[in-house]
């Protein structure tokens, strides 16, 4: 067993980035992991990343003390360190600079890893997941998760800055709003609960108290295809606004998006750069299509379609393919939305509701909520669901319910898009399907 070292009173005087010729000579305390280890001729060279980027540590046969030259001997990838040294300027490290040693701490040798993060073939998806923590040291998934808080920065500054509070909703119900096929149960001591599918009955009694609430957090979904764009436990971002209705929050979704776009462009370069992939186009304007003109559309392309059925599999493709980057489709057919859904008043069998696109792929869906208790209890039953078990939410509805509408988006697809990446696993730190549940 090789002797490892304690942190003690070291502590982080800069971040690989920092190393610069600008602060040459100057004495630093860095820390990190080892990339690679080269030695040429007596002089090894030691690439050391940290959350920031990577330095290089050089020490000389001769000029380091022989104990600290032992210590660097038995130093390999991933081993985790911590340096105190000197900054010398040199062009070909990495920022232009390096740091020659006084001391070095090995805290943790290293196993080598099953697959090389740092270059060299990746083997499929589910082996990287399998040690996920440290496949997420490969620089393009730091790329991925850097954007993806930029991401999130920029989603919380926008909804901040127009008046919505954020709230956080219980994640264990006793009733399901987004359909039963879909549900986790769950045993709450010794009665049957579910796992939150979307925060919607919250989100909508909050207008109450806050008129504009927001909610970034789980929800959880038993899908059971497992496909490229499905997870079962997904990061939602839920707006619930009193006094407007769907055209309204189609506006808010659409400046939402374009902020986040333009933000995450401006922010990454650099991890756009490393992912070897430009920021994602973004529309003057998204095309707002009616289900109705979608149908004649998809008629017009095959025969077989007629109004009520679900725009899905080939024709979503086709219209991704005509409609391109963002578009909303909206106006869908009551019957095929939830229950909280409002019915229009002059055309019942349509409803306001929308669902935002890209390509084929659905980013959020909202709409106008029903505001009326009568009209709610109408079409829970309409949809088979018993009223009594939606006793709470109903009864919130005596007591001056506004007028409301608002929408979810999917983070983890927003993600896809915005990056790029075709399988949402990527852009998910411990992604959950049907058939993964570890790590
Ligand atoms: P919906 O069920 O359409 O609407 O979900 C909203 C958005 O969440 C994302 N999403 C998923 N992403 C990955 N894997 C899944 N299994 C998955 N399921 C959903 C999608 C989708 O558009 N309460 C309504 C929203 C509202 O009306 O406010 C709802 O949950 O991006």
């Amino acid at each position: 067993m090789k002797s490892e070292d304690e942190l003690g009173d070291w502590r982080r005087s800069h971040y690989s980035t920092q190393v610069t010729p600008e602060i040459d000579s100057e004495q630093v305390t860095l820390f990190g992991w080892v990339s690679s280890v080269r030695t040429q001729g007596g002089i090894t060279f030691l690439i050391v990343n940290d959350k920031e980027g990577m330095f290089q540590v050089t020490t000389v046969k001769g000029r380091e003390s022989d104990e600290l030259l032992e210590k660097v001997a038995g130093i390999g990838e991933h081993t985790s360190i911590g340096v105190k040294g000197t900054v010398k300027k040199i062009a070909k490290a990495p920022n232009g600079a390096e740091v020659i040693p006084s001391q070095i701490k090995v805290f943790n040798h290293a196993e080598k890893p099953p697959f090389s993060v740092f270059g060299g073939e990746l083997p499929s998806i589910d082996k990287r997941l399998d040690i996920r923590s440290v496949d997420l040291r490969r620089e393009k998934a730091q790329a991925l998760f850097k954007i993806q808080r930029v991401l999130q920065r920029s989603l919380r500054s926008f909804f901040d800055e127009r008046g919505y509070s954020e709230v956080r909703t219980p994640k264990l119900i006793s009733t399901a709003t987004e359909g039963g096929a879909s549900l986790f149960s769950v045993l709450y001591y010794n009665r049957p609960a579910f796992l939150t599918q979307s925060p919607q009955l919250y989100k909508e009694e909050l207008t109450l108290p806050f008129e504009k609430v927001y909610e970034i957090g789980p929800a959880f979904r038993a899908e059971e295809s497992r496909t490229q764009k499905h997870l079962s436990e997904i990061t939602s971002v839920d707006i619930e606004e009193a006094f407007v209705d769907y055209n309204d929050v189609m506006d808010t979704l659409e400046a939402l998006i374009k902020r986040a776009a333009a933000e995450v462009a401006d922010g990454c370069a650099r991890e756009f750069e490393k992912l070897k992939r430009a920021p994602v186009a973004i529309p003057k304007s998204f095309e707002r299509l009616t289900y109705d003109s979608v149908v004649n559309e998809v008629g017009a392309r095959r025969s077989g379609i007629s109004w009520g059925d679900d725009i899905t599999g080939q024709d979503v493709e086709e219209l991704g393919r005509t409609h391109g980057s963002f578009y909303f489709i909206t106006d869908w057919p009551t019957a095929a939305k939830p229950f909280y859904i409002r019915p229009k008043t002059a055309t019942p069998k349509v409803s306001e509701s929308f669902d935002l696109m890209h390509g084929a792929l659905e980013l959020a869906s909202g709409g106008t909520r029903v505001e009326s208790k009568a009209m709610l209890v109408k079409r829970l039953k309409e949809q088979k669901l018993k009223p009594q078990a939606f006793e709470y939410h109903l009864g919130v509805f005596d007591y001056g319910m506004p007028p409301h509408a608002g929408f979810g988006l999917g983070l983890e697809r927003l993600m896809m898009v915005l990056t790029g990446e075709q399988n949402i696993r990527e852009v998910t730190l411990f992604p959950r399907d049907k058939l993964r549940l570890t790590p």
